[in-house]
């Protein structure tokens, strides 16, 4: 059987979201899945490149698929419908399963608002292992699979019980990196190039109110030390990696785990540079943390700090405390390592005083960078439902947005947050952060090499447009 993969092209995922991109990693793992029952496969990215539609459409036939699965999260979801849409019209009996985290949050909306078949709700490999087994005269039988939300011959959508987590993730296979074509535009800031993403861990127990877990859910589950440094020295002597980006939620939940892989990673025989994308928590950040980080090759690190205000942090519900990010923040320079903050703006209870002791505090911390992004609920987390019970809407999430975090217009008003003030104070963060002299000479001290040069130029050309565009 010949299966496609696609990650849709939707334009909205332009501006700041464009210096960092990763793999579709998640599509790389089913591909690897499926090709040892002995399947053909095909991943075609249309965002990283922007293909269109109907060119997608074009591509994907001549592969002569027999299934078609469609990967999405919230802001490329506005490119699946008329996929879907174009693909039924050209090829009416050809099945289409969507997967990812926006679909697996609202599957019987997502089925409402386009014509695929049947979506996988969470963690995808078993579910479409089991479909892809499926009785060629059956072919594909939705019926009794765990995991699935599908359309029956009568056109009703019907819930399958759902798919349980796989419990030792390790066996699951290598990710099927040579299906990715275009593998040298996956790469967060670039210290040494060709740059490789792993995920060495699934599911995060915190429970931040923004955080959407419609995939992997609260649990804790990891690869073993030996197994990530098998994929990482498949990548450097396969694919030649001479970085390493790590997507992990939460990399350093299991701290034992972290120091064994991080030791493994300093006494690795070629030198790679590792930035930790999705970040680690401030407060599992010791000195002995931050030297080992330095020793494997960590050169960055992301750190969700979210507010300055002890009030707000505590209502988003990840336990953090302004002082464990004050000495996160300062560990990690002191090691040399370049520290991105992440801030968010108009949580639940911001108002002009908080949102303001949020600017004064990133500037008081000094992380090297810093991203400010205005709250977004995406649909199935507390945020999401909080705002629905008490707040108002000012524009819809549960189709999709059109700018991410950092279109520069409020998504929501509760109680005393207000979109114009939340906007206001997002317009002063890029001056007040960035536009320091001793700002940019911070900034400037970081760069090592030239591929570090060329993103710069690259994403401050690209925040230069989220500003000037404003969209939700
Ligand atoms: C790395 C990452 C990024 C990177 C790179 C993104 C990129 N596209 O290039 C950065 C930091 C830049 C980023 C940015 C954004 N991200 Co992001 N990101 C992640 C992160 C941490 C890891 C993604 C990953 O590789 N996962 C591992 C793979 C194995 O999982 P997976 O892709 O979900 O696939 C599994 C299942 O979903 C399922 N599946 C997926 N597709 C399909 C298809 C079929 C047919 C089937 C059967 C199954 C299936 O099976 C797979 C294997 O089990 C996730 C959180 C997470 N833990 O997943 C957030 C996450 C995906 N990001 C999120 C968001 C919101 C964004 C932004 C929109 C934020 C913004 N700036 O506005 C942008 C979008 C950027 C863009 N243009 O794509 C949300 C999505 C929420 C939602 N409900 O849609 C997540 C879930 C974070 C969160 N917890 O809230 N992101
Ligand atoms: S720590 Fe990160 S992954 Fe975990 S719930 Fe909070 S935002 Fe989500």
């Amino acid at each position: 059987m010949n299966i496609v993969f696609i990650v849709p092209y939707s334009p909205a995922s332009r501006g700041t979201n464009r210096s960092t991109t990763a793999p579709p990693l998640g599509l790389a793992y089913l591909a690897a899945v499926v090709r040892e029952q002995g399947h053909y496969c095909r991943i075609i990215d249309a965002d990283i490149v922007s293909i269109p539609a109907d060119r997608v459409i074009d591509e994907a036939a001549r592969s002569d698929p027999d299934l078609i699965g469609i990967s999405s999260h919230i802001l490329n979801w506005q490119g699946v419908p008329p996929l879907v849409d174009l693909f039924k019209r050209r090829f009416p009996h050809l099945p289409i399963i969507l997967g990812g985290p926006f679909p697996s949050a609202i599957p019987e909306h997502c089925l409402n608002r386009c014509r695929a078949d049947a979506v996988a709700v969470g963690e995808g490999e078993h579910t479409l292992k089991e479909i892809c087994a499926s009785p060629a005269e059956e072919f594909p039988r939705f019926e009794g699979i765990d995991g699935l939300v599908w359309r029956d011959r009568d056109g009703r959508i019907r819930r399958n019980a759902p798919r349980s987590l796989i419990s030792d993730i390790d066996e699951i296979p290598f990710p099927a990196w040579d299906l990715l074509e275009n593998r040298a535009l996956y790469h967060s800031r670039p210290r040494r190039v060709p740059v490789g993403a792993v995920v060495t861990s699934r599911g995060c127990p915190s429970r931040c109110s923004f955080c959407s877990k419609s995939v992997f859910g609260d649990h804790f589950r990891a690869h073993s030390p030996d197994r990530v440094m098998n994929d990482i020295r498949r990548l450097v002597d396969e694919y030649g990696v001479r970085q390493i980006d790590i997507l992990d939620d939460n990399f350093s939940l299991n701290r034992d785990r972290a120091r064994v892989i991080l030791g493994k990673l300093a006494a690795f025989p070629k030198q790679l540079s590792v930035n930790l994308v999705s970040g680690i928590r401030a407060d599992h950040v010791t000195p002995e943390l931050a030297r080992l980080l330095k020793r494997a090759g960590v050169y960055a690190t992301t750190i969700g700090i979210e507010s300055g205000d002890q009030g707000i942090l505590d209502g988003v519900g990840k336990g953090s405390r302004l002082k464990n990010i004050v000495q996160a923040v300062q560990l990690l320079r002191e090691e040399g390592i370049i520290v991105f903050g992440a801030f968010i703006l108009g949580l639940p209870g911001d108002c002009p005083e908080t949102m303001e002791r949020t600017i004064q505090f990133a500037t008081r911390i000094n992380p090297h960078m810093a991203k400010f992004a205005i709250a977004t609920p995406f649909p199935g987390t507390p945020l999401y439902n909080k705002i629905e019970r008490e707040g108002t809407f000012l524009f819809p999430t549960y189709d999709g947005l059109q700018a991410g975090y950092f279109g520069g217009r409020a998504f929501f008003e509760i109680g005393v947050t207000r979109a114009e003030d939340v906007e206001y104070f997002y317009r002063q963060t890029f001056r007040r952060f960035y536009l320091r002299p001793r700002k940019i000479l911070d900034i400037l001290s970081t760069i090592r090499s030239f591929s570090e040069v060329k993103w710069f130029l690259k994403s401050t050309l690209e925040i230069a447009f989220s500003l000037l565009s404003r969209r939700r």
